[in-house]
């Protein structure tokens, strides 16, 4: 497979390449980033103190995870007023602070658009059910229900029925999460408006875009019908009527007829159960909906050696564009060091690894608070520890279904997205350098090895590594929009893929197993290599691509460019000094 990529016609209307193809994006969990007041949440003012650690690290933008007034039924994915910013977090002055200081060092800022659902704190949802005649009740799904219950069999996703009865007028309401989650009716012109005011709102703030949760959920199937399927309870998944609905097409259009394209934003749709073709109707240019979709069909851990495969599979569907947001690790899913890749012995060298393919495959890059460090999955030994509601939820429902407690902690710890929110590790002192007091979830007992601070100082630290990284990338056109072709690998997990533009090649072996082995010699590209970056210290620089690969081990090379009158060791320099990286 050898595809072009960014070859279709990427011009904005000055005339320009859209920045966000060369950028990488660096998600933060506010609440558990960095506590500035010591309430043991972590606020903006505490971002803002960290914005030079993430200009070190070398990202491009900053994606918060909503900062807006909820009462945090689902830690801020149920927002009560788009307009202002939750207390726990700061102020609308400290928000504009961070835009300003965020821009003084060249980081960008998105921010959550959270709009398939408002929480049922929000005025809109309280004037919705104070009467069935009010002007707001169409701003929310209802109907009477069907023979003394719901309207359908929908399961929500925290577990339980996706319609709640609304006593005081005798309707359900739809809830595809939480019951305190009620979705908006997008159908209703009016609700529409409200929300592009509101981006209008944000955007002329200066914020340069929306990542937008579950943002293909807009449009559900009319005449609510039963999902196919039987489930525990009489409960099925609903996801194909309300998941890329063919009305979903129509509000995206719209939203970038009346808002999106007169900005020079970045948007990325969170959108699951997308295949590539589905996928490449969000954001093909022409269509004029999105800029990027999440690459999220990918079976880490039942299939890891079709990783690569994955990435190929929507690369070529996209005719070798760039349409996909490419990730590792969000605030919903555990931590893939633990999952995927050696949470013990090998926990660095896999981390590095990940984050090789991460860096180096096409799309643009997104990192989550803490990947960078090889933060891991937690496993706390009470329910009582956890926060998440979903975790929770679950926990009940398996207790409720007759699962002893302690089964029912090992059965969900390991998915529990909570692994993904305990606080960021600045050092290893007792809250973790995130805050002085007590912090709203537990710590990693193991932020004493697994630090910030401690990794600063080591040259072959996760930390270096990704730095390293995201040199090489910036530093790399090949890397940021170059061509993409699969080489022979030999086993299954080990891969070979090259990347080219503008004269420059790269070749990137990796080998995601805990075994060594032999790549396939004909994966090897013809020319001569040198390596510039690999994760195994001491492999030297410059030398080399390796024969055998050693568990874990990635290595990136450079080929060496022949140029008449250019001597072997001039051109020996060459990788080095472009890349500006040492092993
Ligand atoms: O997630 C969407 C979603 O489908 C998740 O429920 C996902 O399936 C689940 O987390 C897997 O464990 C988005 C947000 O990322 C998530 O944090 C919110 O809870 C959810 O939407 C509702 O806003
Ligand atoms: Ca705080």
């Amino acid at each position: 497979m050898n595809s072009q990529l960014n070859s279709r016609v990427l011009v904005r209307r000055d005339g320009g390449k859209p920045w966000w193809l060369d950028t990488v994006v660096y998600q933060i969990y506010p609440r558990s980033f960095q506590d500035s007041n010591v309430d043991g949440i972590g606020d903006l003012p505490g971002i803002i103190d960290r914005l030079d650690y993430l200009r070190s690290l070398g990202v491009g933008t900053l994606w918060l995870s909503p900062v807006f007034a909820s009462p945090n039924d689902d830690n801020g994915y149920d927002i009560s007023d788009y307009d202002a910013i939750h207390p726990d977090f700061g102020t609308l002055e400290d928000f504009r602070r961070l835009l300003r200081e965020a821009r003084a060092r060249d980081l960008r800022v998105i921010l959550d658009l959270v709009v398939n659902h408002t929480s049922d704190e929000h005025p809109w949802f309280l004037e919705a059910r104070s009467s069935r005649t009010n002007p707001r009740r169409d701003f929310y799904h209802w109907h009477p229900g069907r023979d003394g219950g719901p309207p359908n069999n929908w399961e929500s996703f925290f577990k339980g029925p996706a319609w709640e009865f609304d006593e005081r007028t005798g309707e359900y309401y739809l809830h595809l999460f939480s019951r305190k989650q009620p979705d908006l009716n997008w159908a209703n012109p009016a609700v529409r408006q409200e929300i592009y005011q509101m981006m209008h709102r944000w955007l002329g703030m200066g914020v340069d875009g929306f990542r937008m949760d579950v943002i293909n959920f807009l449009a559900k199937a009319p005449g609510w019908p039963d999902a196919p399927g039987e489930g525990a309870g009489g409960l099925v998944f609903g996801g194909p009527l309300y998941a890329n609905q063919p009305g979903i097409h129509d509000y995206l259009r719209e939203m970038n007829a009346q808002v999106l394209r007169h900005h020079d934003i970045l948007t990325v749709g969170e959108c699951h159960f997308l295949n590539p073709q589905l996928a490449r109707d969000y954001v093909e240019r022409e269509r004029r909906e999105l800029d990027l979709v999440f690459l999220f069909d990918v079976p880490y851990e039942t299939d890891r050696r079709n990783l690569l495969g994955h990435v190929d599979r929507w690369h070529a569907a996209f005719g070798g564009r760039t349409g996909t947001a490419v990730t590792l690790n969000n605030h919903d899913s555990p931590r893939l060091v633990s999952k995927f890749g050696d949470g013990g012995e090998h926990r660095e060298r896999s981390a590095k690894a990940l984050a090789t393919f991460l860096l180096t495959v096409p799309g643009v890059p997104f990192l989550y608070q803490g990947e960078e460090l090889g933060m891991t999955n937690v496993s706390f030994p009470r329910i009582s520890d956890y926060r998440d509601i979903e975790m929770l939820n679950r926990h009940a429902a398996l207790l409720a279904e007759g699962c002893g407690e302690a089964e029912a902690l090992a059965r969900l710890a390991p998915d529990s997205r909570d692994n993904a929110r305990t606080p960021m590790q600045w050092s290893a002192e007792p809250g973790a350098g995130f805050t002085r007091g007590t912090p709203w979830i537990a710590c990693n007992p193991n932020h004493a090895a697994i630090n910030a601070a401690a990794q600063e100082t080591d040259p072959d630290s996760v930390l270096n590594y990704y730095r390293a990284l995201l040199r090489l990338r910036r530093e790399s056109p090949a890397l940021r929009g170059g061509t993409h072709e699969r080489l022979a690998g030999g086993r299954n997990e080990v891969f070979s893929y090259q990347r080219e533009a503008a004269g420059e090649a790269i070749w990137i072996l990796l080998n995601l197993s805990g075994e060594a082995v032999t790549p396939d010699p004909a994966g090897r590209p013809p020319g001569n290599w040198r390596r510039v970056l690999g994760n195994l210290p001491g492999t030297g620089e410059n030398a080399e691509p390796p024969a055998r690969l050693e568990p874990w081990e990635a290595v990136v090379c450079r080929r060496l460019l022949k140029r008449t009158g250019e001597t072997a060791a001039r051109a020996t320099e060459r990788p080095l000094k472009e890349a500006g990286v040492c092993g």
